[in-house]
């Protein structure tokens, strides 16, 4: 898959980009599959709330033959390769859930942020892949963005502990926030299985709950140019790669 000009210009401008078809059905339902078979083992790399239920998988390509694949799609190498343009690695890789009438939900943030003070990643140069694994409505807790304010550079915000969190995270200070909000309004992108969104890891985005009678995946890859790699990273790694080995395409056979 190759992004067209029109769809790089949307990705620099808004801070992201709506690639519908990224995988096909066939695809899809055996990642989702895998997905829910994943999450039913009790393994330290799947991570639930305090009441049990899951709430995240790390680092799938370890446990999950599928999951190892589509680290080396030739979608996700290409699509990654063309905004990079330079070698890059995975630093996180995840399947965040939210399970059918779940509470859960992602406050506004940039990614960056975490990255940069938590990590210790040099420069805001990530990007992310997040794929649709369920059709994406606007009631089970779409990925919603702040169109174009990945412009802004880093927003102020503190670190904070949450509860049921492993590390904690860079929660931005609602003053800010709010001025970016106001001039930019927010969009929730739905979209069919398979779709999926690239976005800049300074692009200010959140997800509210899930409000429907059904799971909704969406798995994350986060490529990152090796010259760009952790600098005293302090969370575990899992969260955090310390592999900056070059991320390569899969071998057509
Ligand atoms: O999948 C979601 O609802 C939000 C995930 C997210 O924003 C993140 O993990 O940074």
């Amino acid at each position: 898959m190759t992004l067209s000009d029109e769809q790089l210009r949307q990705f620099d401008e808004q801070g992201f980009v709506v690639l519908p078809g990224f995988l096909d059905a066939d695809e899809v339902e055996l990642l989702r599959n895998e997905t829910h078979a994943l999450l039913r083992q009790d393994r330290p790399e799947v991570l639930r709330n305090v009441s049990g239920q899951p709430r995240a998988a790390f680092v799938m390509d370890r446990y999950s033959a599928p999951f190892a694949r589509l680290l080396r799609h030739p979608a996700v190498i290409g699509v990654s390769r063309q905004i990079l343009r330079e070698p890059f690695y995975c630093h996180q890789y995840k399947i965040i859930t939210k399970q059918p009438f779940g509470a859960t939900n992602h406050p506004w943030h940039q990614d960056y942020g975490t990255w940069s003070e938590i990590d210790g990643m040099p420069l805001p140069r990530a990007i992310t892949i997040g794929i649709y694994l369920e059709e994406v409505t606007e009631f089970n807790g779409p990925l919603a963005f702040i169109p174009g304010s990945n412009k802004y550079g880093i927003l102020a915000g503190v670190a904070e502990e949450r509860p049921g969190r492993k590390s904690k995270s860079v929660m931005l200070d609602t003053t800010a926030l709010s001025e970016v909000f106001d001039r930019h309004g927010v969009v929730a992108p739905k979209g069919s299985p398979g779709t999926a969104l690239v976005f800049d890891s300074l692009v200010v985005h959140g997800s509210a709950p899930n409000m429907s009678p059904s799971w909704r995946h969406i798995v994350y890859v986060s490529p990152n140019p090796v010259s760009n790699k952790l600098v005293n990273p302090t969370r575990e790694e899992i969260l955090a790669a310390r592999d900056f080995s070059p991320m390569d395409e899969l071998e057509a056979v």
